[in-house]
């Protein structure tokens, strides 16, 4: 019984492991800037028009910047707003933690 408890374990350490890269994006305009260093869900989609809102609910300060866009500097319980009008997929970072903070809109 213990045994099968440590391998439903070591089975969500590895899935959160994975990355985002083959994570199967999620329906939603809202990503959680999650504790710690975590963008939430890491991918999404949306519809071309929508307004993505992405929130800090982290203890640190936070930036969201679209590739090739302005950076948006998102303090603790603060959010930002940014709106896709085109068709694409639009890779985005924290600038203050590229290395752990990164995700993708894709817009349909
Ligand atoms: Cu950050």
């Amino acid at each position: 019984m213990r045994f099968a408890v440590l391998l439903a374990g070591l089975a969500v350490l590895a899935a959160g492991c994975g990355g985002g890269e083959d994570a199967e994006p999620v329906a939603t305009t809202d990503v959680r800037m999650a504790k710690s260093y975590r963008f939430e869900p890491k991918a999404i989609t949306v519809a071309s028009g929508d307004t993505v809102t992405w929130t800090n609910d982290d203890n640190f300060t936070h930036t969201v910047q679209v590739d090739g866009q302005e950076d948006h500097e998102v303090d603790r319980g603060d959010s930002v707003s940014i709106m896709f009008d085109k068709p694409g997929t639009y890779h985005y970072v924290c600038t203050l933690h590229r290395r752990d903070m990164d995700g993708t809109v894709t817009v349909t």
